[in-house]
């Protein structure tokens, strides 16, 4: 097969000048440097961006905060989700152009990135647009007795906190970000998204859509540059009354760090992790393999909540990995843009770079690398499908991230050990459980450290399960009824009469 034609309209918006999208209108902004957005399935660049600094983070924190107080705060609660409607109904109508985009930009492959990050992203702006006409406080009883028969009543109101920095990852550059803008719009807060600078460009272009979805200018603003830098300054900004982040560990704690010190600004962390995934003994190795592949290997492993520690039967590995060598090997690897691959790059050269080092390093360990472990030939960052069977519980790739499509297999011959080794981790945002036995899943979910535990099934976001991370994965629940405690206040009134 080859690569899909590119529509003349992701042709056209490539060949602009981009910057930031600040008030309702895409500018370029103050800045004389640029930097380049890489195809990683190329290594080429197919676009210029030019970096943003304070004067653009000023002019966009500014238009969020007078949105917040003016023309978003005009617009009533049903309205509100309303406009996310029809912002659905946009990324709907414009689907194609934004997967292609998107793939461009990132390396996902052109069916995940219309399947996964389009259509879900429209499901999870509508999903977020029924709330907004149903976040309410309460009437409450006053508890204490009056003394001298005055009467009381209470109530809570809940009441957006204000201007909402969103810091966005490269994995998903249009669904992490509408999960940010969906949640803080539905609530009537205002945000300032701040993508990464490996993928600025696909928000750039939804912000122009929610224009069109009626979405009042200043409401949604986009800032671009790099992290390092806007990060701080926009979290240090006297209007960010929040900041919702997703991405890496380090970073996601110099971000809490950054907030609190600016006179605890409130923060959601949703960061990575060591997802664990257990098979116990009563399921087939087919059945594993298929497992390990739906919870390791989608998007190249570059899913927040992807496993990557596989803990497998010691009477089971030898035939798992037999036969994931053989499944991992089969699959396609290729071209974003090829509707039938299914496994593309690696979505950046650090990130691919970062990967193959930690190869070395488990070779270096003495980890067996059972398939893979290496680069596959260029241009561009593909890495081939990686399985590595682990010396024991503390070597190095049962422990540290790679975010990349590899899979570490330790085996167990007792389910206590089992559960102690998956929760022997500093992170906790998912786990998964593969049995036949629902009784006795049923009684291992309370004991397994993770924000989501799935059983017989990974990494499946629903917009009504709340979502975030145990431990040192992260602070703050999004979706579900959840995210509403996070980007509202809740004030109490009391009434003497
Ligand atoms: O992530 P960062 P990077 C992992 C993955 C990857 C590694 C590094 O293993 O190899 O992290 O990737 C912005 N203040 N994940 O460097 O630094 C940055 O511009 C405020 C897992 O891309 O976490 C980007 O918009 N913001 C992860 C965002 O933070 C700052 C997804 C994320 O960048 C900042 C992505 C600062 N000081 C990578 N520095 C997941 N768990 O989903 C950077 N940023």
């Amino acid at each position: 097969m080859t690569d899909i034609t590119l529509l003349p309209q992701v042709t056209a918006f490539l060949g602009r000048e981009h910057g930031h999208y600040i008030s309702g209108r895409l500018l370029a902004g103050a800045g004389t440097e640029k930097f380049a957005v890489v195809n990683p399935a190329t290594g080429q660049a197919i676009a210029q961006v030019v970096e943003g600094g304070q004067e653009e983070v000023d002019a966009a924190m500014q238009a969020a905060f007078a949105a917040f107080h003016g023309a978003w705060a005009r617009v009533s609660p049903m309205e509100r989700g309303n406009c996310l409607m029809r912002l659905a109904d946009l990324l709907q109508a414009h689907r194609e152009e934004l997967a292609q985009l998107e793939s461009l930009c990132s390396g996902k492959t052109i069916q995940l990135a219309r399947g996964l990050e389009i259509d879900m992203a429209a499901q999870f702006l509508r999903y977020f647009a029924g709330w907004s006409s149903k976040i309410s406080g309460e009437t409450l009883n006053v508890s204490l007795p009056s003394f001298r028969g005055e009467q009381y009543t209470a109530f809570t109101r809940r009441e957006p906190l204000g201007v909402v920095v969103g810091i966005i990852p490269w994995n998903f550059s249009i669904m992490i970000a509408i999960w940010k803008l969906a949640a803080a719009l539905t609530c009537g807060c205002t945000v300032v998204l701040k993508p990464s600078e490996y993928t600025p460009l696909t928000m750039l272009r939804v912000a122009e859509l929610a224009q069109e979805a009626g979405i009042p200018d200043g409401t949604l603003n986009v800032v671009n540059g790099s992290g390092a830098r806007l990060g701080p300054a926009l979290i240090a900004h006297p209007h960010c009354a929040k900041v919702s982040f997703t991405g890496s560990v380090p970073t996601g704690i110099a971000v809490g760090k950054a907030a609190m010190e600016q006179g605890i600004v409130r923060t959601t962390l949703e960061l990575g992790g060591k997802n664990g995934a257990a098979f116990l003994a009563d399921v087939s190795v087919d059945k594993m393999v298929d497992g390990i592949i739906e919870a390791g290997y989608l998007n190249q492993g570059q899913i927040c909540a992807a496993a990557e520690r596989f803990y497998l039967p010691d009477s089971h590995i030898d035939a798992v990995l037999e036969k994931l060598t053989q499944r991992l090997g089969a699959m396609k690897v290729g071209s974003s843009l090829d509707e039938t691959t299914e496994v593309g790059p690696l979505a950046n050269e650090a990130h691919y770079r970062k990967v193959l080092g930690l190869f070395d390093k488990a070779r270096a360990e003495g980890s067996q690398i059972v398939c893979g472990g290496h680069a596959l030939a260029g241009p561009g960052f593909f890495v081939a499908p990686t399985a590595i069977r682990a010396t024991g519980p503390d070597d190095l790739l049962m422990r540290e991230e790679t975010f990349g499509p590899v899979g570490t297999f330790l085996a167990y011959d007792d389910e206590e050990q089992m559960i102690a080794m998956m929760n022997d981790s500093p992170y906790g945002l998912a786990a998964s459980l593969w049995t036949n036995d629902l009784s006795k899943a049923m009684r291992m979910i309370p004991r397994i450290e993770a924000g989501t535990v799935w059983i017989n099934m990974h990494t499946f976001l629903d917009p009504a399960l709340p979502f975030g991370g145990m431990k040192s994965s992260g602070i703050g629940r999004e979706f579900g009824s959840a995210f509403i405690e996070h980007y509202t206040e809740l004030k109490s009134v009391m009434v003497r009469y």
